[in-house]
């Protein structure tokens, strides 16, 4: 098996920057991105031969830990039936009964391949449904690459430290109002001014694409209030908060019922799976039924959906939150512990089993404030943790994910690398 270094210069050849996707270049932290050969429970086998707890999850998905056995036998008994049909089959109406049944705004479904599919066709929908054309997003939120939200994104588009992205006809952005998060007056006057023109209002209801930030008290009721006076879509992004700080996500958290919901990462249990869904009432204005189209080769692919079926259905079976939970908090107390030994500034903000890092002495609420901490006390603490066989998101501006699988010796040797490597700085 070649080094990780050996394929990444071999993959530069070929794939840009060598990697499928720009996050996993290492480019915010510094250095090259390690290659992984095996996953199982918390831990990555790496190309190098080294074991890493990893805080990353792929980016979300592995809520159950890597390679979890019941996911893998549901894919392989799907797998004795054949990969793909080009018609409808049973596994789709399974999975869309289960997304019905657990997230409360989910009236009707369609599933996609992809969190920016499911983004990228709630917000056609929106537009399609009402006949207005602006679109409400907000600074630091990512929605995945759709062309009209690439707009003051977070996640790898904030990484490269280049909040747009080159491709973007001004025609297109000119739709996208961008407003500050939690800024309850901002969104009050972009009502005011452009009320009837607004097709949709697309949040992560908890932004993690900048760090993870959460609304003031409020904030999420007064965006839904001004929705409905002007008959505007309330769409969640909740690719990743969904099924992660709660099976029905921010919306059973808070109570706080969008119109349309997008859906992905941990639905798939490790493939590719994407989803919207919302009111019946709009849902059916998508195509075959109504005037908006959308569609996909592989949409409902049978491996896929009975990958996220055992998904939902362990986290239906087994409850995992409150570890989860009492996971997260053992980790902020130990990073919150070693910055005040150290006497450093740190914030953690922490949900579940999602946390983040941001060395600022004020609680960040926004994407200024998240764009002004010290970032160079995060690469310290990632390559740190990294030689010491920890995996953090490579960029301060990801969020940590935790797995039902970090039990015992996992969380507790991480706790002691990343506070250790907090009192090193
Ligand atoms: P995908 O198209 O990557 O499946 O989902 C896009 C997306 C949509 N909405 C939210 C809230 C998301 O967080 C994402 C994707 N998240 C990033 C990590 N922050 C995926 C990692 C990557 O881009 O490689």
């Amino acid at each position: 098996m070649t080094h990780s270094n050996d394929l990444f210069e071999r993959a530069l050849k070929i794939i840009p920057g060598g990697v499928n996707s720009p996050v996993r270049a290492f480019r915010s932290v510094g250095g090259t991105p390690f290659f992984t050969k095996r996953a199982e429970g918390a831990t990555l086998f790496t190309a190098d031969d080294q074991a890493l707890v990893d805080f990353v999850c792929t980016w979300g998905p592995s809520i159950h830990g890597h390679n979890d056995p019941t996911i893998k036998a549901a894919i392989s008994k799907a797998l004795d039936s054949g990969t793909s049909f080009g018609t409808p089959n049973p596994y789709e109406v399974e999975m869309a009964e289960l997304l019905v049944a657990m997230v409360p705004s989910v009236e009707k479904v369609r599933m996609v391949n992809s969190g920016t599919e499911a983004t990228m066709s709630a917000i056609r929908l929106a537009r399609g449904h009402t006949g207005r054309t602006k679109i409400i997003k907000f600074a630091g939120c990512y929605h995945g690459h759709v062309d009209s939200l690439l707009v003051q994104a977070g996640s790898g588009a904030l990484t490269l430290g280049n909040p747009d992205s080159a491709g973007i006809p001004p025609s297109f952005a000119a739709e996208t109002i961008v407003l500050p998060y939690n800024d309850s007056d901002a969104l009050t006057a972009a009502f005011e001014r452009y009320g009837d023109e607004l097709a949709a209002v697309i949040v992560e209801p908890f932004p993690a694409n900048v760090g993870l930030i959460f609304p003031f008290e409020g904030y999420l009721q007064h965006m839904r209030h001004l929705c409905t006076q002007f008959g505007t879509i309330l769409i969640f992004d909740e690719v990743m908060t969904g099924f992660r700080v709660a099976p029905g996500g921010v919306q059973e958290k808070t109570g706080i019922t969008p119109d349309l919901t997008a859906l992905g990462k941990i639905i798939g249990g490790g493939l590719p799976v994407g989803a919207f869904g919302g009111k019946a009432e709009i849902m059916d204005s998508i195509a075959p039924l109504g005037p908006v189209y959308q569609a996909g080769t592989l949409s409902g692919n049978p491996l896929a959906m009975a990958a996220g079926i055992a998904a939902l259905e362990k986290l239906n079976s087994e409850n995992p939150y409150p570890r989860l939970e009492s996971f997260g908090q053992q980790i902020r107390d130990a990073l919150l512990g070693a910055a005040e030994e150290k006497g450093l500034p740190l914030q953690v903000p922490q949900t579940g089993s999602m946390f983040s890092l941001y060395f600022s002495e004020e609680v960040v609420t926004n994407y200024d404030q998240a764009i002004a901490t010290k970032t160079e006390c995060f690469k310290s603490i990632f390559h740190q943790a990294l030689e010491n066989g920890v995996y953090l998101p490579p960029s301060p501006f990801e969020t940590c994910f935790i797995s039902s699988a970090h039990e015992g010796n996992a969380i507790n040797m991480a706790c002691d690398v990343l506070s250790k490597a907090i009192k090193n700085l």
